[in-house]
């Protein structure tokens, strides 16, 4: 039977959080042994957001080096950059003429880039979501892992493939999204009512995949938490709650067992142990990090490949689209 297809993708606008971790690659390293899977680095959605080219350049390989040293493996997935396939601007053209302008004025993360970068709301910042149901349509995607903050663009996604097909005839699969059942939002370290966030105004949200112990455990030690001395999960919980998802997440232990070791013990003792066990996950991550960013020629390599097997795979869609669209003459 023909493999399920999975996508995703990350922009390259720096360092990463572990937010971003176990919303997105630590899910997809599951993934990848059942569906054949397409992980892209998207960098024409980072310029979204002015950057500077050498900036970007260097982005661009960190999130490649980021897959690989978490473990995404290129013999199995295709790892690859977006702007190396052309096809995801051609059919994002195309989707675009299907889109409502009134559909693009609803998504949140438009008002929240513009009302945040008020000196740069460009016109493809508004257009953002149609390039992403491409990237995501372009493959015949079935399942999509995303974080929650993605949900509203994998609608939009879902919603343009169907009016696609009932428009021109049954082209794209209506992909589906990947239920993650905790880490689909890991909350700020210092504000646990706002997601974990790059752009937060203090380093003292995040821990960065790139922290060091000291710093890990320093972050860990001054995190919020809430009234009452029990380390337990619950919505009256919410700061040791999200303590309690990273835990479980990184150490794969259940949250009951975590709760349960920690009756009777106070909070300095559980983020003592908390910061050992995002030391331990970290550790070994930031060693071949460090590996792969030395080796940019592999690295270089890898994607050159994942482009050549994107490509085949979207032109055969393209052919299909520009058919049914009659682009075809
Ligand atoms: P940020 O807000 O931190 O700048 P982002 O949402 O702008 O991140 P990306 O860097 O592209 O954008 O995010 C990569 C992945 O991380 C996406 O799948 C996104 O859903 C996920 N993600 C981002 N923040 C969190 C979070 N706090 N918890 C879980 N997943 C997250
Ligand atoms: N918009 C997403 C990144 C992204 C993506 C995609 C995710 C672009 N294209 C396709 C999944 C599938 C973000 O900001 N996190």
């Amino acid at each position: 039977m023909k493999k399920k297809r999975v996508f995703s993708g990350i922009q390259p606008t720096g360092a990463l959080h572990i937010g971003n971790y176990l919303g997105s690659v630590h899910n997809w390293l599951t993934l990848q042994k059942d569906y054949e899977s397409m992980f892209c680095v998207v960098d024409l959605h980072a310029i979204t957001v002015a950057r500077k080219p050498e900036e970007l350049r260097k982005n661009i390989l960190e999130i490649a080096a980021v897959y690989l040293a978490s473990g995404v493996d290129p013999e199995q997935s295709t790892i690859f950059v977006q702007s190396a396939v052309k096809e995801h601007t051609e059919l994002a053209w195309i989707l675009a003429t299907i889109t409502k302008i009134s559909e693009l004025k609803l998504m949140h993360q438009f008002k929240e880039k513009s009302a945040s970068h008020e000196e740069n709301i460009n016109a493809g910042l508004f257009t953002y979501p149609v390039l992403m149901a491409a990237d995501i349509l372009l493959y015949g995607t079935d399942v999509v892992p995303v974080g929650d903050d993605q949900k509203q663009h994998l609608e939009l996604a879902r919603e343009l493939a169907r009016r696609f097909n009932g428009q021109f005839g049954d082209t794209f699969t209506i992909p589906a999204g990947y239920a993650v059942k905790k880490g689909a939002r890991i909350m700020g370290l210092d504000d646990p009512a706002k997601k974990m966030s790059k752009s937060a105004s203090s380093a003292l949200n995040y821990i960065s995949l790139t922290d060091s112990p000291d710093v890990v455990r320093d972050k860990l030690k001054r995190a919020v938490t809430d009234s009452g001395k029990e380390i337990t999960f619950g919505q009256e919980k919410p700061a040791v709650s999200n303590l309690l998802t990273i835990y479980h997440l990184l150490s794969k232990r259940t949250i009951a067992d975590i709760e349960k070791e920690y009756v009777g013990k106070g909070y300095k003792e559980f983020k003592e142990d908390l910061a050992d066990v995002v030391v331990e996950f970290l550790t070994p991550f930031q060693k071949k990090y460090t590996k792969y960013l030395k080796d940019e020629d592999f690295i270089r390599q890898i994607l050159a490949h994942g482009a050549h097997v994107a490509t085949k795979r979207a032109k055969v869609m393209m052919e299909t689209v520009k058919a049914r669209a009659g682009l075809d003459y």
